[in-house]
């Protein structure tokens, strides 16, 4: 058995045994009161799973197996040169809970590179798709294509034993992982780039041949920022919407490249991960506007209200669950200080920074005026000459894989059951309401 794979065993085998140890003394405990607000607002807040990959704290933010994003930049493995962590560290730590050695990230590297093969029939499905279908709706048909490789589909269908669910999730999780940056860049060089594609240089790490195949910027910087930005964007515990929809349909036991598109699908939406592209779509629409990438405090503000006005959200800020600026847009700013001098639109980005949180807080309603993992990214991309914006959330989805994709080795390994939460009418409501009066 490979290392990472043995390591997995023994872990999950260990906590599994705790685990239900645990609940039959204690499984009657309870956790959580939920109020007539959470079940109509979204259910905000409700604790009802377990994610083991990362958690969040509404003013800390995220860490990953408790390390913050400044500890992993610290911790992590890194390529010769490079100050960034490399993703491939942090995919080991969110499995198996330790920062992994350089020998281990060098070793995961070299599998994901062999693992890497895509079915020439994801590209011809790829190929077959309209000329400006949207990126992420080509990542999806692209994932659920490249389905027919699924080890766990396969081996289910042949009787697999429950005891091996684990086994095979791990074995699928590993071979997405290591597809998802050649899908990924074939899907950016055939929308934007005439269908002049890249080959891979094995001799990079995951996240750096896939700045080498997008073929943005010959830059060592832009490798470095995909290092960082793969590593940010892959967790965010287990209730955002993308995390939340592959542990559901992964409940069903879809294998892992079902459970990815459906996520996918929901990181497709403007409210959560499209948000990355309705950022820089925002800020170049204000440049337009205002014929001038130089723009005063009072010139941005207005702007912003104006947006306001016309009942839209301003993208990039507010959260569901942060009341702090998200530790994620504060690692892309330092990103931006160190590597970039003085870019127009990053710029802008940091305006906005001063000057949108006050006008959200006075509309008395934001809970969260502070900006998020989307408010930042395009301009750092821009700066490198990646300026598709309708992409941008393919980026965050190929980080994305990380975190969804071995939290959901953990639930298989765990064994944990269908999700199955319980609707009510709104009649039912008011009858329950009248009773408990
Ligand atoms: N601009 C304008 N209004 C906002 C706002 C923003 N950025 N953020 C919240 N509000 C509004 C809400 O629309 C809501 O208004 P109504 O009561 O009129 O419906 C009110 O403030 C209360 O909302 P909330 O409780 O503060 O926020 P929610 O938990 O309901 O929503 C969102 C969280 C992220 C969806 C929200 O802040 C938003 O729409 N932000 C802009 C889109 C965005 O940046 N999304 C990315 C979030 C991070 C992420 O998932 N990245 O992938």
């Amino acid at each position: 058995m490979n290392p990472l794979k043995q390591k997995f065993f023994e872990k999950s085998s260990a906590l599994k045994t705790e685990m239900r140890a645990y609940l039959k003394e204690k499984g009657d405990t309870i956790v959580d009161e939920v109020t007539l607000k959470q079940v109509f607002g979204g259910m905000r807040g409700v604790k009802s799973m377990i994610w083991e990959t990362s958690q969040l704290d509404a003013v800390e933010g995220i860490r990953f197996r408790g390390y913050s994003i400044p500890e992993l930049r610290e911790k992590l493995p890194s390529r010769d040169g490079c100050q960034e962590p490399l993703p491939e560290g942090l995919f080991w730590l969110m499995l198996v809970g330790e920062i992994p050695t350089q020998e281990e990230v060098n070793w995961l590297c070299d599998d994901w590179e062999k693992r890497n093969k895509v079915p020439q029939h994801t590209y011809d499905l790829l190929d077959s798709m309209p000329e400006g279908t949207h990126p992420m709706t080509q990542l999806i048909a692209a994932i659920t294509a490249t389905q027919s490789e699924s080890v766990f589909s396969k081996r289910y269908s042949e009787g697999m034993p429950k005891s091996d669910y684990w086994d095979a999730t791990f074995e699928d999780a590993m071979n997405l992982i290591a597809k998802l940056p050649l899908i990924a860049a074939y899907i950016y060089r055939k929308s934007y780039h005439g269908g002049e594609h890249i080959a891979p240089d094995n001799s990079l790490d995951w996240a750096g041949n896939f700045a080498h195949m997008l073929g943005v910027s010959d830059h060592a910087d832009f490798e470095s920022l995909m290092r960082l930005y793969l590593t940010i964007h892959a967790d965010h515990e287990g209730g955002n919407a993308s995390a939340h929809t592959v542990h559901l349909v992964g409940s069903t036991l879809s294998d892992s490249y079902l459970s990815l598109a459906a996520g996918m699908c929901s990181l497709a939406g403007p409210l959560h991960g499209l948000a990355n592209q309705e950022v820089i779509k925002f800020i170049f629409g204000m440049v337009e506007e205002l014929g001038t990438t130089d723009l005063t405090k009072e010139q941005i503000g207005d702007y912003v209200k104006k947006t306001l006005d016309s009942g839209r959200v301003i993208p990039g800020y507010g959260h569901a669950v942060l009341r702090q600026p998200d530790p994620r847009f504060t690692a892309q700013k330092t990103f931006a200080k160190n590597y970039i001098k003085d870019d127009p639109y990053v710029n802008i980005v940091w305006q906005l920074f001063e000057v949108v949180p006050p006008i959200l807080d006075s509309l008395g309603k934001v809970k969260n005026p502070w900006p998020n993992v989307d408010a930042h990214s395009g301009a750092i991309l821009v700066h490198y000459g990646l300026k598709e914006y309708t992409y941008y959330t393919v980026l965050f989805g190929v980080s994305r894989a990380l975190g969804v994709l071995s939290a959901l080795c953990w639930s298989r390994a765990l064994g944990f059951p269908l999700e199955r939460p319980k609707s009510l009418t709104f009649e039912a409501i008011k009858t329950f309401v009248e009773e408990n009066a």
